[in-house]
Order: C-alpha cells, then sequence, then structure tokens
C-alpha cells in the first residue's frame, strides 16, 4: 500500500505547478493591465480572425468559398490542402494592426485589421477585406464571404437582420469585453466608391465548440439562393441555410455557444469593412472606416517602415525593395503567428498508469507553422523569441513567462503544447500525450543571453527597463528548470548527458527516433541503451550553465555552483574525451551502436485482431547484421556541429580548424542552400525510417541550425584566433547562400518552408512555416 500511494503522490507531482510565484500576474493579460494586447490575431490556425488574450474569448473570423466553381471550396483553417498559391502577412506589427495577402485560384484577398484603444476593455477594432481579379478575364469571380462571430462557453450575440437576410450587426455581452457591436458595411467596388450589387445570407445558431464551426456552416449550405445582379444571369448560389446538427454531432454534449454567420456575395472588385466597437468607449472622434480608416492604415504602415529599417538596417546593407519586403513578410509573419491558447495538456509520467490532464493554463506564443502545427513548441519557441525580442522585447518577455508559468514542481515543461479543442482538433491523437521524462533543447537560454547583452549594451533604454524584474520573477523557475535538466537527462559517465524518451520498438525502425532532442530522426546509437551521451545535450548544457552564471551574478544570486558545471562542462578536454571519436575525426554520440542495420521486407505474423484477413503481411523490418557494441556512433552532421554551433569549442581548438574544414567540404554538409543536416558519406543519408517515413533530419537544410552556424561563425570570426579569418571567409559565403535561396523560394512559390532540398534548395515539408526558418531576417540583419 505504501509502495502504491508513494507512485500516485509522485505521479501527482507531475501534474503540480511549480510553487514559485507566477512570472505574470494573473489579471496580466487582460483589458485593464494590458489594454493593447488584448485583442490581437491571436488565432494563427485560421485564415484571419482574431480574440482577445482571455481563457473563454470571444472569437471573430472570416470563411471563403468562390460561387459558381466546380468544387466547394470553404476556406477557413489554414490548410496545405486548399493548395492556396501563397498567404501570409505583408505586414504585423504585433500589437496595433496588420495587413494580409491570399492569393485564391483567380482572386487575391487582403485582410486588414487596425485596432484603436479607449474604453475599458481593449478599444474598438476594423477590418478591411479586398478583393480583386487576378487577371483582367471578362467573367469576375463571384465570392462569398462568410464573416463569423462566435462565443467559447461564455457570452452571448443577438443578431440584428435588415430586408430579411441581410445581418446588419451583432451586438453582444461578455465577461471581459462588456457590451460590443460588430456592424457589417456593405460592399463597394473600391476607395471612395459607392455600394454594389451583392447578396445577403445569415445563419445564426448554436455551437458545441470552437472546432466545429468548418462543420456547421459545411452542413447548412444550400444552393437554393439567387444570384441576380441586373448585368448577368440569374444563377443559383450556394449559401448558409438552416442547421439541423447531423447525427454523429447531436452526440456532442459539450456546452452550447452562440454563433451568428454574416454572408455576402459579391463579384470582385470589392472592399468590405467590419467594425468591432466596444460599448464602453464614449468619446469616439469618428468611426473607424472609410478615409479614416485608410489615414490610420497609412500612418501605421508608415511607422512600421521606420522602425524596421532602424531595427534590422536591410535597406542600409544594401538588399533591395524586393527582398526588403521580404523580410518583412518574415518578421510579420512570425508576429501575425502568434496565438494565445488555453487549456490542459495530456501527459503521462513513468509513476502513473493513465495519462493525467495538466492543470488548464494559457499560452501566449508563437507557432512554427500557421497550417501544419498551429501550436506551441518548446525548442522552436526559442528560436522564434530571437526574432521577435529584436522587434519588440515586451511580446517577448510575455511569451518566455507564459511558457515557465506551465512548467511543474520538477521542473518539466511540456514540449508540445496541444491547448484547447481546436488545437486538439489538429494532432492524431497517438502525439497528443507528452511524457514527463522527456526533454527539448533549452533554447529559452538563447533569448535570456539576448536580454543579458541587451541590458549590458543599453542599461538605460526604456524599452528594456522591464527586462530586470522580468529576469528576477523568472530566476527560481530556471532554477528548476536548470536543475531538471541536469539530473534528469544525466549520462552514464559523470558530466554526460543522455535523451530520455526514444523510441522502444526498435524493431521498426532504420534508426529509433529521438523526438525530444528536436532533430528526431538524425542518426544516433542503433540500439538505444543507458550507456548512450548525446553531444548535442552536451553543449545545450554548456550553454545553459553559462547563462546561469551570468543570470545569478546580474541578480546578485549566488553563482558558484553554476560557474563551476559551466567550467566543468565547458572544460574542452572533457568534451573531447566523451565526444571527439578519433575514426570520425569529429565530435559525435557514444552508445551502443553498429552500422550494419538496413530495413528488410519481411513476411510478419500481424497479431490477431489486427487485419484479419491478410495473415501474414510483408512489412519493412529492422535487420541487424552485425551485433552492436559500446563505441562512437561515428554520424557526421548537425549533432557534430554543436561544440562550434554554442560555442563551447576555444577559439584556437584544432578542433575548430576541423569543424570548419569539414563544413566546407560539399561531400560533407556545404551546399549552395546552406549547410546540411547529414554528411552526404553517411549510410543514413537520405534513407527512409520506415516505409512510411521518409528521411527529415537526414540531409536537408534546417534554418534554426543554419542560423546558429551563421552566428558561430561571425563569433569566431570576431574574437582573436587563428582560425578568424577562416570563419569570416565561411561566413559571407554561409549567409550569402542561405539568404539567396531561401528568397528565391520564396519569390518562387509564395511560402517560406519548413527545410530546404540539399540538392536543388527547393522548399519541402510543411508550408508556410515562418517560425524558425524567418530568422532569415536577423541572417540579413546580421544581428546574432
Ligand atoms: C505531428 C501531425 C496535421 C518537427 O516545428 C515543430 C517540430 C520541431 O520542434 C521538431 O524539431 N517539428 C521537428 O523535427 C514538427 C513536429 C510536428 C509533430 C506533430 C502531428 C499533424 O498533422
Amino acid at each position: 500500500f505504501y509502495a502504491l500511494y508513494m507512485r500516485s503522490a509522485l505521479a501527482r507531482r507531475a501534474v503540480t505547478l511549480h510553487p514559485s510565484p507566477r512570472v505574470l500576474d494573473a489579471n496580466s493579460t487582460t483589458a485593464a493591465v494590458s489594454p493593447e494586447r488584448f485583442w490581437g490575431s491571436y488565432r494563427p490556425q485560421v485564415y484571419f480572425g482574431m480574440k482577445t488574450r482571455s481563457p473563454r474569448s470571444v472569437v471573430t473570423g472570416l470563411m471563403w468559398m468562390s460561387q459558381f466553381s466546380d468544387n466547394v471550396n470553404l476556406r477557413h483553417t489554414c490548410e496545405q490542402g486548399d493548395g492556396l498559391s501563397s498567404y501570409g502577412w505583408l505586414i504585423h506589427d504585433g500589437v496595433n494592426f496588420g495587413m494580409q495577402q491570399i492569393r485564391d485560384t483567380d482572386f487575391t484577398l487582403k485582410t486588414m485589421f487596425v485596432k484603436r484603444m479607449g474604453g475599458k476593455h481593449g478599444g474598438d477594432w476594423t477590418w478591411r477585406i479586398t478583393g480583386r481579379q487576378h487577371s483582367a478575364a471578362p467573367d469576375a469571380p463571384v465570392i462569398s464571404l462568410m464573416f463569423y462571430v462566435a462565443t467559447d462557453t461564455q457570452g452571448s450575440l443577438q443578431a440584428h437582420i435588415e430586408n430579411r437576410t441581410r445581418l446588419s450587426h451583432v451586438t453582444g455581452t461578455s465577461e471581459e469585453l462588456g457590451d460590443f457591436k460588430i456592424t457589417f458595411c456593405k460592399p463597394t467596388s473600391g476607395e471612395a466608391a459607392t455600394n454594389k450589387y451583392a447578396s445577403y445570407n445569415y445563419l445564426q445558431t448554436l455551437s458545441p465548440g470552437l472546432d466545429q464551426l468548418t462543420d456547421i456552416v459545411k452542413y447548412s449550405l444550400s444552393n437554393r439562393f439567387v444570384f441576380n445582379p441586373s448585368t448577368a444571369e440569374r444563377r443559383l448560389y450556394f449559401a448558409v441555410d438552416t442547421y439541423t446538427p447531423p447525427p454523429h454531432l447531436q452526440k456532442d454534449n459539450r456546452i452550447q455557444s452562440d454563433f451568428v454567420v454574416h454572408q455576402v456575395t459579391v463579384q470582385v472588385p470589392f472592399q468590405i469593412e467590419v467594425l468591432f466597437e466596444s460599448g464602453s468607449v464614449h468619446d469616439r472622434p469618428n468611426q473607424l472606416m472609410g478615409p479614416v480608416l485608410t489615414e490610420e492604415l497609412t500612418r501605421l504602415k508608415l511607422s512600421y517602415n521606420e522602425k524596421f529599417e532602424e531595427t534590422f538596417g536591410l535597406q542600409a546593407k544594401g538588399f533591395n525593395p524586393a527582398q526588403v519586403r521580404f523580410g518583412k513578410a518574415a518578421l510579420s509573419n512570425m508576429l501575425g503567428g502568434m496565438g494565445y491558447f488555453f487549456g490542459q495538456s495530456v501527459v503521462q509520467s513513468t509513476d502513473s498508469e493513465h495519462p493525467m490532464l495538466y492543470p488548464e493554463g494559457a499560452l501566449f506564443t508563437a507557432v512554427p507553422s500557421r497550417s501544419f502545427f498551429p501550436r506551441g513548441f518548446l525548442w522552436d519557441e526559442g528560436f522564434h523569441q530571437l526574432l521577435i525580442s529584436k522587434w519588440d522585447p515586451q511580446l517577448t518577455r510575455e511569451a518566455v513567462a507564459h511558457w515557465l508559468d506551465l512548467i511543474n514542481v520538477e521542473g518539466w515543461i511540456p514540449r508540445e503544447q496541444i491547448l484547447g479543442d481546436e488545437a486538439l482538433s489538429k494532432v492524431p491523437s497517438e502525439f497528443v500525450v507528452q511524457h514527463t521524462e522527456n526533454a527539448n533543447p533549452p533554447t529559452f537560454f538563447l533569448v535570456l543571453e539576448e536580454f543579458l547583452e541587451q541590458l549590458e549594451a543599453h542599461p538605460d533604454a526604456p524599452q528594456f527597463r522591464d527586462t530586470l524584474p522580468f529576469l528576477r520573477r523568472l530566476y527560481p523557475r530556471l532554477q528548476t528548470w536548470f536543475e531538471w535538466y541536469n539530473t534528469t537527462q544525466a549520462g552514464p559517465l559523470p558530466n554526460s548527458y543522455r535523451w530520455r524518451g526514444r523510441d522502444k520498438d526498435t524493431n521498426l525502425f532504420l534508426n529509433p527516433k529521438t523526438l525530444t532532442s528536436g532533430l528526431d530522426d538524425y542518426p544516433r546509437a542503433s540500439h538505444p541503451s543507458e550507456d548512450e551521451r548525446h553531444v548535442d545535450l552536451h553543449c545545450w548544457m554548456v550553454l545553459a550553465s553559462r547563462i546561469m552564471t551570468g543570470m545569478a551574478r546580474l541578480l546578485g544570486e549566488p553563482h558558484q555552483e553554476y560557474e563551476r558545471t559551466y567550467l566543468t562542462l565547458s572544460n574542452n578536454s572533457l568534451l573531447n574525451k566523451l565526444h571527439w571519436s578519433k575514426q570520425l575525426y569529429a565530435f559525435c554520440d557514444y552508445g551502443n551502436h553498429t552500422h550494419a542495420v538496413s530495413l528488410q521486407q519481411e513476411e510478419v505474423d500481424v497479431p490477431p485482431g489486427e487485419m484479419r484477413h491478410q495473415l501474414p503481411v510483408k512489412r519493412l523490418v529492422r535487420s541487424v547484421r552485425k551485433a552492436p557494441k559500446l563505441q562512437y556512433v561515428n554520424a557526421f552532421g548537425y549533432v557534430s556541429l554543436f561544440p562550434f554551433l554554442l560555442h563551447v569549442l576555444t577559439p584556437d581548438s584544432k578542433k575548430l580548424e576541423h569543424t570548419l574544414k569539414d563544413i566546407r567540404d560539399p561531400v560533407h554538409l556545404w551546399t549552395p542552400y546552406g549547410l546540411r543536416s547529414l554528411s552526404r558519406l553517411d549510410p543514413l543519408y537520405m534513407k527512409h525510417n520506415t516505409e512510411h517515413d521518409p528521411p527529415y533530419w537526414r540531409g536537408a537544410i534546417w534554418i534554426n541550425i543554419n542560423y546558429l552556424a551563421l552566428r558561430a561563425l561571425h563569433h569566431y570570426s570576431s574574437i582573436e584566433g587563428p582560425y578568424q579569418e577562416k570563419a569570416a571567409d565561411l561566413y559571407q559565403e554561409l549567409r550569402t547562400n542561405v539568404i539567396n535561396n531561401i528568397y528565391k523560394q520564396y519569390h518562387e512559390t509564395g511560402y517560406i518552408w519548413e527545410q530546404y532540398s540539399d540538392s536543388t534548395g527547393q522548399g519541402q515539408g510543411s508550408h508556410p512555416f515562418t517560425g524558425w526558418s524567418a530568422l532569415t531576417v536577423l541572417i540579413m540583419a546580421e544581428e546574432y
């Protein structure tokens, strides 16, 4: 009984939050405390939508479809399957306004928002949507825009209808917004033009959850409506009609929330405005619409452009206007990709039999990809914030604070944050559960390093005034976070480290994955064991201990212990002893390993119950031709670079010379488009891991690591040492290659991509991926 009791007490610790005072005050994101950041485009998973930074926010959004085309093509959540030729924010300042361009089949939409402060609930905002045709084809497309408002279990909405079918405005009330009014203006054919022909429909219904909005609209569509502008023939079009939940949704017994849709069907070109007005604004000088809105947009754009040049200096560095526009789009998509999520992670601790629900929590974070991964990822976020902190350190402080407020009493933070029904609806069930023994690289230390440098360089600058108190509040959590890595990810030898949580079912994989390292299928020891040690994690710990030392010093806290750890771990002879392979002549992991593995077709007996009628089946199964033994893993690629990437190598190190040489070698990592992840000579280069698992970190070019490489080259070129010049040359060459390729791909494809092919430079993987690939802006600006 005692053992059982202990086990469940331990399990409870997994879902018990850290006891230190939260970094964020309980009301920090409310309209009262942070009115400018209350409303925002914090729903990165939809093409266009806004919400407030509150747990159960009223949400607004836009769906659209083109009429009289062959198939129903309702657009709402960002989906790669929609095949849009591009979409993304051209300009977004993270706070006040944004302008997005969406290129659909034969028309382009621009979606803009502008906020205006006032009253007690985060003020007003206005949307402007414009649509225009790509070519001057005679038959301009007819498009339906579906503007919607939905509550999320609290608050209520009333639709106001004129002429039977036109929803002219919605009034509503919610806890955080008080009373408000949303007005749908009639479309015009453009700026300063009069109304144009349009058909109107509306839907007023109930929804069991925000994840159901698309389906509700789809199920309600019927094509019994007539589009009849005087110049054209009468045609039937699709519109929202009455809605009765289909049988499978009738079983959804979540709380029903209000959902109102306003559909406008209109031919391009058009311009439409939507106004949100807070009931608490009493002294509104005018309505934020028409020429007033245009003027405001112009003013904001101008100051954005100035701030962009001030911050990144791309023009001064000689980039042409199109390249500068690319830089702005990359930054803007990072900012426009910030979301506010609320919910509970599902976590599994080794001490509990079943997954448990983590405490409810909020997360304000950027996301790697609006279409494919529109949620928070721990190590991605450190990279995201490197860029954001240069633009708006306040956004970064708030994001980092949210992440660290999710830490549990043990010092663990869930790696992938799937919070709320909407986020959950995008994730296959096998990926939902987060394991409490699993880490992810602590990239927030890179951000903290940036903060320490900002404070040192500009101690009195107003934008950094809040940094010191912020670091003070963060500190107790960082201590536990550091300790968690240092203890739970300790390796077999003193001062060595090992990623936990590698794939267990080793027969199914050419090489069992290490998702926790962030480098997923990058080759590690063929047979996961407790004897492993990982050089990338070792280097992350060097960084972590160095920054903890600096933080402790700055805050007047005891720093000796951290410094001792730092001095021990960063000692190059320890690193050589643990990770230098004489055979590979490079740094690498150590473990129970054999090179002699491959995937073979085998007839396998499928367990009864699974595919009953086809016993036995052919499957790819790993075959091991030579027994593994304890040895260096001898794979050359990103992992080998970490002592260089994280500045662990001393500038006079011979190992630095070797690293630089191998980086520049086209047989290993060098390509005209950036550094590839794995040497072409490695046996696992571009190999599938399973039948269905194509190579990921086995050759492709990833921008986060290329950023670290450029940052390291910049570092070693600016400190005295025998390889200073070599580093400077490589720096120039690599920087040019990376920038040119990403820019070229963006130009050609309309997107920034998750990774780039090492043989053609082509973007691949998910898109848009304006997560760490947007670090290109810092590379262009040479801000490291
Ligand atoms: C799969 C599929 C709709 C993989 O950018 C996020 C992460 C990185 O942290 C990691 O280093 N990506 C990289 O190797 C994407 C991970 C996506 C996992 C979820 C679910 C959803 O399909």
